[in-house]
């Protein structure tokens, strides 16, 4: 009896294994979005946060990962942020624009937000076709506990609009008004102080409020934090 038992065990456990093994084939057969979303997911089932943008929705298959650094490094304050270099993930994560498609030029592969070519922006590009209600996400690391004033190369055909600078859902900079520039192809800087910023991690929300005589909030190029004199 013992033997007959372990000899049909094994001959189930054998089966079992060829099943398992004609489903790996199966899965790793798969190509398109659903295989990449398969292969982020670790051991443990959970899904490891994507390194590049997503430009669909939120994912169905659990929580939505979040958002990370632009090339996987937290952006330093005091010092320069690309507006160009907003954070890695899916929309409603780390932007949120009006238009599915970017309007711009393609600087960082699939991306809703419209990111502007221009030869006289730092790093050669920009954020543009801004709207109200749409926002990017940076996720900072802050060295120097205090205040900043933060400068924004911008440009604006005709008066621009508002936006601020939030962090945690609350105000750090009240609102920010673009003003006419002389032309989309000309920027000036602008700038606006900030509240007291804790040292350490934090995701910088830059919002869209309301849009100006443009049309538009205005071009930004770059956001510059520089620790205001007590
Ligand atoms: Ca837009
Ligand atoms: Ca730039």
């Amino acid at each position: 009896m013992t033997l007959r038992y372990a000899a049909a065990s094994l001959a189930l456990l054998l089966l079992w294994a060829c099943d398992a093994s004609d489903r790996s084939v199966q899965d790793n057969s798969q190509v398109g979005p659903d295989a990449q979303l398969s292969d982020r997911q670790d051991e443990s089932g959970r899904t490891a946060q994507p390194t590049g943008d997503v430009a669909g929705g939120p994912s169905d298959r659990g929580s939505t990962p979040a958002a990370t650094p632009y090339g996987d490094r937290a952006s330093i304050i005091p010092g320069l942020i690309e507006a160009e270099h907003y954070d890695q993930g899916a929309p409603g994560v780390a932007y949120h624009d009006k238009e599915p498609k970017n309007q711009g030029a393609d600087y960082r592969g699939a991306t809703q937000v419209d990111i502007e070519k221009r030869d006289d922006a730092s790093n050669g590009h920009g954020i543009g076709w801004t709207r109200a209600g749409e926002w990017v996400t940076y996720t900072v690391d802050v060295l120097e506990a205090g205040e900043y004033v933060v400068e924004f190369p911008v440009a604006s055909n005709k008066q621009g609009g508002i936006f601020h600078l939030e962090i945690d859902a609350v105000d750090i900079t009240g609102p920010i008004e673009v003003p006419d520039t002389g032309g989309w192809q000309i920027l000036k800087t602008i700038s606006a102080q900030t509240s007291r910023l804790e040292q350490g991690p934090a995701v910088i929300k830059m919002v869209m409020d309301s849009q100006g005589e443009s049309g538009s909030i205005g071009d930004i190029d770059s956001l510059r934090f520089i620790r205001a004199k007590p």
